[in-house]
């Protein structure tokens, strides 16, 4: 157990002694969490932006967005609904390469993720600008299934499964955190699993 700023960080252990976060347990499986419905998305019209506080924004269709270069990634998915998945290989599009596309402009401090059917999750900038950080669209070398958010998800392993968007199609910077889908909800605006963001009020 360390104690770190005032506030108790532990680390809990699986049955085979690995490391996971508190209040986490392990599974093989790779359980299916959406709010609503699966969107219908048509790929002629699909498109991914990159808008907001940036120099000049992006519009990428399918055809460009595969043609930047791919990462492959192995990365643990932890949900607040206390699964985590430790072994997920994700192919796809690293976030800093997209950024590279536009120019951020300096007060730009955070992210909105955007996605088919309206979902969203906010980010700080220095959380996602992260080598394990990308916009995938396979997961152990197959496609992603449409409920896993085919054509196209975000992953950021080293937060909470909720700030992983399926069906991602943009990027937003912005200057102030604006609270996205779940965190306007009562979900933590940062949600480290290691440090058991799980809510901003007192339920978790
Ligand atoms: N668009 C969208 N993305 C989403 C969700 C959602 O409801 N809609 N659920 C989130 C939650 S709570 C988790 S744990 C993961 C689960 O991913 P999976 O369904 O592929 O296992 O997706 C996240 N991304
Ligand atoms: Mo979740």
């Amino acid at each position: 157990m360390l104690k770190k700023f005032g506030r108790t960080t532990k680390i809990d252990q699986d049955q085979e002694g690995r490391e996971v976060p508190p209040g986490q347990f392990v599974t093989d499986k790779f359980p299916v969490l959406t709010y609503g419905a699966i969107p219908k998305i048509d790929m002629d019209t699909w498109q991914f932006k990159i808008f907001g506080l940036v120099d000049e924004e992006v519009t990428l269709d399918w055809r460009q967005f595969n043609g930047m270069g791919k990462v492959v990634i192995d990365a643990e998915f932890h949900c607040v609904t206390q699964w985590s998945n430790l072994q997920n290989t994700w192919e796809g599009i690293s976030f800093n390469d997209l950024v590279k596309l536009v120019k951020p402009k300096p007060e730009a401090k955070y992210v909105m993720i955007h996605c088919y059917g309206g979902y969203t999750t906010n980010l700080p900038l220095d959380v996602v600008a992260d080598d394990d950080v990308l916009f995938a669209f396979k997961h152990d070398g197959e496609p992603l299934t449409p409920d896993h958010g085919a054509p196209l998800r975000f992953i950021v392993p080293k937060r909470y499964g909720w700030k992983s968007a399926k069906w991602a199609n943009g990027i937003e910077f912005m200057d102030k955190n604006v609270p996205g889908f779940w965190e306007t909800r009562g979900y933590h605006m940062d949600g480290d699993p290691w440090k058991e963001e799980r809510f901003w009020n007192e339920l978790g």
